[in-house]
């Protein structure tokens, strides 16, 4: 894949999660679930992406994220060396990540493009209260010692996990986590098992990201305590392998204000956990890579799965429109086809019958025959005249269709109404129907109507012809038929003046009657053929209207909610290229950490 292919996969892929993060956010309910789609989002566009361009592994990130009043920023200047961040008793007062970068480390690390997503970067200086979709990088001077993390990390002071709810600040957090090559948890001993930044550290741990925890501003002598305490209460229950946990407890303002000098022995440990998981970079990212990657892979049916009440009530409308188009088959079957007739069988029959006579010298024969058969065939004429009760007139077919059609239409629009607070997606047919729905499919009822008409023709005359055509087509068999029709001639007729002896004058109606009743026993055959043939062509014409009305109409109808540019067809489009998409940049990353091994 060659790296434009690579930037257009990526760019698609964050752009298709973050639509789908946006949907669920829209819809309040789901916000944790749009919390997931965040990360995801992030992981590919500020860990993958800038890999598969071939981004320097240095500066790493470290992100520093936990609940509100937790000590973040307290730990994020233990990290970076400094009183820069502000530590505030204010709940909530960091609104926007803030980067701390040393004055003398990697500059061009920002400008990838797609860099965090929707935020922006600062550039005047800010307070980090500050609440909108920003970044801010703040530049430290170099510390004079070895220990120092900054050259080689970039440290990000994080908003406050305290609620997934779609209006908080926590979107901003999603992304610097996906950012993220280490991560510190700092949870302080009054809180440190809040819903909300335990799930948080749960689903950090299941993107794979190496996470220390920090625990703030307990008593010295109570740290063993709340170690074993947060190790068995939190971390067993959402870790699933150990997780380094370290303990800070009350620092003094004078050590909080100069850390580097005065809280070492709190600090260096710290560090050196953050920068063991750092150690070399290169393997460092490469981690990342590869379980962002993984995390893409093994989450996706979750992360589409967000989206299930829109596709359940999307399979729900298909099943109802499925049921109205089978009721409107139904009917064309009762209504038309069962009472239809098909003149061009009686016909077809008529040229069955011509066939069975003799060629040549037994036409001769046959037509003798036939004039002996002449007293039966107006008796018959007449008794079958006489006898036939008026058939019930068949409705005809296209009024038959459109009361059909109308009455599919009619349940779908009931039910949409009926549905129409249950989901969205009922809302949306409803306001179609209040709209132009009905008018649309009316137009491609049309449409297949005319289809269907053609097709029909064809459909009703080949099965005729193909009745005698075959026949035509086998001579033996249709000599043979020939043949037995005209020796149960010869043999009735041979009968009976057999029986009489001689030639008297009961033979002369004896004779005609015998030829008659041969003939319209091959006529009962042949009918009976015809007859098993027009029920068929009934089933062929049946499977003829399914397929060029029913079937594309009930197919644009099922369709129709994900068209038009509406929110259901981008759904569609985002759940159609996002497994794709995964499988491509799992591709991209195996080749490009194996190039680089
Ligand atoms: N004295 C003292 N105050 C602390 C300590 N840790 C945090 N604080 C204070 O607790 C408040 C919240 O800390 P902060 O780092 O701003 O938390 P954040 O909201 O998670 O960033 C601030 O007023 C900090 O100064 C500590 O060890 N000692
Ligand atoms: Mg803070």
């Amino acid at each position: 894949m060659d790296q434009s292919t690579t930037r257009a996969l990526i760019s698609q892929l964050a752009e298709d999660l973050g639509w789908l993060e946006e949907h669920c956010r829209r819809q309040g309910d789901h916000a944790s679930q749009a919390g997931e789609l965040r990360l995801a989002e992030a992981l590919v566009r500020n860990t993958i992406g800038p890999y598969l361009d071939q981004q320097p592994a240095e500066p790493l990130h470290v992100a520093v994220v936990g609940g509100a009043g937790a000590g973040k920023s307290t730990v994020a200047n233990l990290l970076s060396g400094t009183a820069a961040a502000e530590a505030n008793p204010q709940a909530g007062f960091t609104r926007h990540p803030v980067a701390y970068t040393s004055t003398n480390g990697p500059l061009s690390w920002s400008a990838h493009a797609g860099f965090l997503g929707p935020l922006h970067r600062l550039t005047d200086a800010a307070p980090s209260s500050l609440d909108a979709d920003v970044y801010q990088v703040r530049h430290v001077p170099a510390e004079p010692n070895n220990f120092a993390l900054l050259p080689r990390f970039v440290v990000w002071d994080c908003p406050d996990m305290t609620t997934w709810a779609a209006g908080g600040y926590v979107w901003r957090l999603l992304e610097v986590a996906g950012l993220a090559d280490v991560v510190v948890y700092v949870a302080s001993d009054e809180r440190y098992n809040d819903e909300a930044p335990t799930q948080f550290l749960q689903l950090l741990l299941q993107a794979g990201k190496p996470v220390v925890c920090c625990l703030m501003k307990m008593r010295e002598e109570n740290v063993p305590v709340i170690l074993d305490h947060f190790q068995k209460e939190v971390l067993a229950k959402v870790a699933s392998g150990p997780v380094p946990c370290l303990a800070i407890p009350y620092l003094a303002p004078e050590q909080l204000a100069d850390p580097i000098h005065r809280a070492a022995k709190y600090r260096i440990p710290l560090l050196n956990q953050v920068t063991v998981l750092g150690e070399p970079p290169e393997a460092a990212r490469r981690r990342s890579v590869r379980w962002g990657a993984n995390y893409l892979q093994t989450a996706q049916d979750r992360l589409v799965g967000a989206v299930k009440k829109d596709l359940a009530a999307l399979e729900e409308w298909r099943r109802v429109v499925l049921a109205g188009q089978a009721e409107f088959d139904h009917r064309y079957r009762r209504e038309y086809l069962a009472s239809e007739k098909f003149e061009r069988f009686d016909e077809a029959l008529v040229r069955l019958i011509e066939l069975m006579d003799l060629p040549g010298v037994g036409r001769v024969l046959s037509n003798a025959l036939w004039v002996l058969r002449t007293p039966y065939r107006l008796l018959k004429g007449w008794a079958v005249k006489a006898l036939r009760r008026p058939e019930a007139p068949g409705l005809p077919e296209q009024p038959v269709l459109k009361q059909a059609l109308a009455g599919w239409l009619d349940s779908l629009r009931k039910e949409a109404v009926r549905r129409s607070g249950s989901h969205p997606v009922w809302a949306h047919v409803e306001e179609g129907f209040s709209r132009d729905l009905g008018d649309l499919a009316h137009r491609r009822f049309e449409e297949g109507l005319r289809n269907f008409r053609l097709s029909q023709v064809d459909e009703i005359d080949r099965t005729a012809r193909a009745i005698y055509e075959e026949l035509d087509k086998s001579p033996a068999r249709l000599n043979t038929l020939r043949g037995a029709k005209f020796g149960l001639d010869l043999v009735g007729i041979a009968g009976i003046v057999a029986a009489g002896g001689v030639i008297n004058w009961h033979d002369l109606i004896l004779v005609p009657v015998a030829a008659s009743v041969t003939h319209q026993l091959v006529e009962w055959l042949g009918k009976g053929y015809v007859e098993s043939q027009r029920e068929e062509a009934r089933n062929r014409q049946q499977a003829l209207e399914t397929r060029c009305i029913s079937q594309p109409l009930a197919d644009w109808l099922i369709q129709w909610p994900a068209t038009g540019g509406s929110a259901y067809e981008r759904l569609n489009l985002a759940l159609r290229r996002i497994p794709t998409a995964i499988g491509q940049v799992n591709e991209a990353v195996s080749q490009a950490l194996g190039k680089n091994p």
